[in-house]
């Protein structure tokens, strides 16, 4: 009989096809869909996001697990009303302008999402306005800002710049990342969160939503 604790292990190891048999024969057996995301598929992200941080997990491992999460995810989500899931936040996420990298852009949305927050993945290459029209659209907690290149890093500065122009700098926390990203960097630009890595970024998120 299949449990909880096999859909968690399932996550951790990245079993894409046996997650779906295993989450199938939990709901056949009557168990709630929210307890199987919670108690199954999250709670496997969980396990894969510290070994990620203490470079036991790596990225393409940690992308199975995730990508194993979300097909448990497709198989309950048509099961459960929208408002069944509380969302601890809302965060739109994008690499600024000029740049392609979106490897760890995406291990982050993965992350959060696992982790409770909607997030709204805005893709590469986004221009500062297109931040500014997506937190009027989208009204966020939270943008996230990733970038790779040295030079495009100061894009995360144009756009916060922008942000402030356009009047909704304060409706907003602002966080960043990327491999040439530093506290200092974050400070000096005027963002309110900087994190080294994917794992990192979901607590900051925690700390951003009741700062
Ligand atoms: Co490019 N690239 N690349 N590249 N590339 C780097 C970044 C580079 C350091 C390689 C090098 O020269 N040693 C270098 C930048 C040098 C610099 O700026 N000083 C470089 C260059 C120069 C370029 C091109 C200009 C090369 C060329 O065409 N001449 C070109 C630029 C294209 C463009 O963007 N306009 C280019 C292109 C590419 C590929 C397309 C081939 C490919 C990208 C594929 C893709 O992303 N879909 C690529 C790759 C793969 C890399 C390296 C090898 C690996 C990046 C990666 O995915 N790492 C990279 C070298 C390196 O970083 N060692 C390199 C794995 C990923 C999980 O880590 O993205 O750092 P990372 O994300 C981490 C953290 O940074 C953090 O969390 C993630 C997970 O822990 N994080 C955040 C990231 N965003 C965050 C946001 C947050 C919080 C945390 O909050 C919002």
């Amino acid at each position: 009989m299949a449990t909880l604790k096999d859909v968690s292990q399932c996550v951790l190891d990245g079993e894409l096809d046996e997650v779906k048999a295993l989450v199938q024969q939990l709901v056949d057996d009557g168990v709630d869909p929210i307890t199987i995301i919670n108690d199954g598929l999250i709670a496997g992200m969980n396990i894969v996001a510290p070994l990620f941080k203490s470079g036991e997990m790596f990225v393409p491992e940690v992308m199975e697990s995730a990508d194993t999460m979300n097909e448990g995810m497709k198989l309950l989500k048509p099961l459960i009303t929208d408002g069944d899931i509380p969302s601890k936040g809302k965060i739109i996420i994008g690499t600024v302008n000029g740049d392609l990298h979106d490897i760890g852009k995406n291990l982050l949305v993965m992350m959060v999402e696992s982790r409770g927050y909607t997030v709204v993945d805005l893709g590469v290459d986004i221009k500062e306005e297109d931040f500014v029209a997506a937190v009027k659209k989208h009204k966020p907690d939270i943008v996230g800002m990733s970038s790779l290149l040295t030079t495009t890093m100061m894009k995360m500065q144009s756009t916060i710049k922008q942000l402030v122009k356009d009047g909704v700098r304060d409706q907003v926390k602002v966080i960043i990342g990327g491999a040439p990203i530093t506290q200092e960097f974050a400070d000096d630009i005027g963002a309110d969160g900087y994190s080294e890595d994917a794992s990192t970024a979901v607590e900051l998120c925690d700390r951003m939503m009741i700062a």
